[in-house]
């Protein structure tokens, strides 16, 4: 008997790591009831549109901040975004804030209120460098990584970082107590050179040791099962090999995904859109192998001042693929450092140059906002 059960039970251990390596199941194995469905959603919707996003969406805008029910995006589709970004840095070291200012109380608040109106939430984490001295997460000085890796020197102090973080993540909670499933996307932009977690900094064998640890210890020591883990690096990356270079491995990814912004003038360029739809290509070959999600995880125009940007750019630079999501970088608003009108933001607002084809973009039949999303029900079995 006891037999028996050990071979049934290593069977349907098998079955289960067979589907999440087909794309069936999220990689990790344990994953929650919601994140499972969330997962089998998203790669549904995928077929027909993608859902769009925008960094700190609820907490502030261009020309607001922490007004109850605001939102750029709202504002001038009528819409809230289907995916809403935020970001962990602060949290390893107790402070109340997050690195960009919005107060994990607050951040808290509308993680809860996205989930329970169906929409996605997406972490990234600038985690400032565990050397300390006020070194942030762009300390590029150091081989920071080999530090922290099991046996390194800040080793504990990481776990710590960590243990703090999962602590958090713990009350992100819904109604019924469940853990909200989240798109965790640590270490971004990690072909970069300009984190600590970059390629100028580490070897591509310590990075994959980082994210696996990483990984394996919110799943298996923290027992976080709501995480739904997104690679992503810069673009441009032109290759599979290139763009794999540091990949963890199946059962640490769920998504695979870049950030791509446009720097030039698009009057004149159009650089843009031809680079990231080729990256585009690439990785939508590789995700399909693999049964992978794939999405721009971040993206934008600076003050956005081209007045048809978001159907003769963005748009473009699409075309077919079929990605789950992209997500527009922060409306910030006012920033001394900025061209002027020294604004930073990449979202329009009500009166925006971009605003009416914003409209446009936002009637697309593939484009999805929070509407799409709620009705979708993401968080139930889906409908085949
Ligand atoms: C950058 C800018 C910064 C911000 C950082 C982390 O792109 O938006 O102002 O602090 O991202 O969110």
């Amino acid at each position: 008997m006891k037999q028996l059960l050990s071979t049934a039970l290593l069977a349907a251990c098998i079955s289960v790591t067979a589907s999440a390596q087909n794309g069936l199941l999220p990689a990790d194995t344990h994953a929650t009831p919601e994140m499972v469905h969330l997962y089998q959603n998203m790669k549904r919707m995928a077929a027909t549109g993608y859902f769009f996003g925008h960094q700190d969406a609820l907490a502030y805008g261009v020309h607001w901040k922490y007004n109850k029910d605001s939102c750029d995006v709202k504002n001038v589709t009528g819409d809230h975004p289907a995916v809403y970004g935020w970001d962990l840095a602060g949290i390893e070291s107790d402070q109340a804030k997050d690195l960009d200012g919005v107060p994990f109380k607050e951040q808290r608040k509308y993680i809860k209120q996205v989930y329970e109106r169906g929409g996605i939430n997406t972490f990234s984490w600038h985690m400032p460098s565990p050397l300390g001295g006020g070194k942030n997460a762009w300390d590029t000085t150091h081989n920071t990584v080999a530090t922290i890796l099991p046996g390194g020197e800040n080793h504990e102090l990481y776990k710590g970082w960590l243990d703090k973080a999962a602590a958090y993540i713990s009350t992100l909670k819904g109604s019924k107590g469940e853990p909200i499933p989240l798109l965790f996307r640590p270490f971004h932009e990690l072909t970069g050179n300009w984190f600590w977690w970059c390629r100028n900094t580490c070897s591509d064998i310590e990075f994959v040791t980082l994210w696996r640890f990483t990984i394996y210890y919110l799943r298996q020591v923290k027992n976080l099962h709501n995480l739904l883990i997104v690679y992503n690096t810069s673009g441009g990356f032109e290759t599979a090999d290139h763009f794999l270079a540091r990949y963890p491995g199946d059962d640490m990814a769920d998504a695979l995904s870049f950030d791509t912004y446009q720097y030039d003038d698009p009057a004149k360029s159009d650089a843009f859109e031809k680079n990231c739809e080729r990256d585009l290509a690439v990785i939508e070959k590789i995700a399909n192998e693999k049964g992978k999600l794939f999405a721009i995880a971040e993206t934008g125009y600076e003050q956005i001042p081209y007045a048809r940007w978001w159907t003769d750019k963005l748009l473009k630079a699409i075309g077919d693929h079929k990605i789950s999501y992209v997500l527009l970088w922060r409306n910030a608003g006012w920033n001394e450092y900025m061209k002027p009108p020294r604004m930073h933001y990449y979202v329009p607002y009500v009166g925006d140059v971009s605003a009416e084809d914003f409209k446009h973009f936002y009637a697309l039949p593939q484009t999805f906002f929070q509407q799409e999303a709620t009705d979708a029900k993401l968080y139930q079995p889906p409908v085949l």
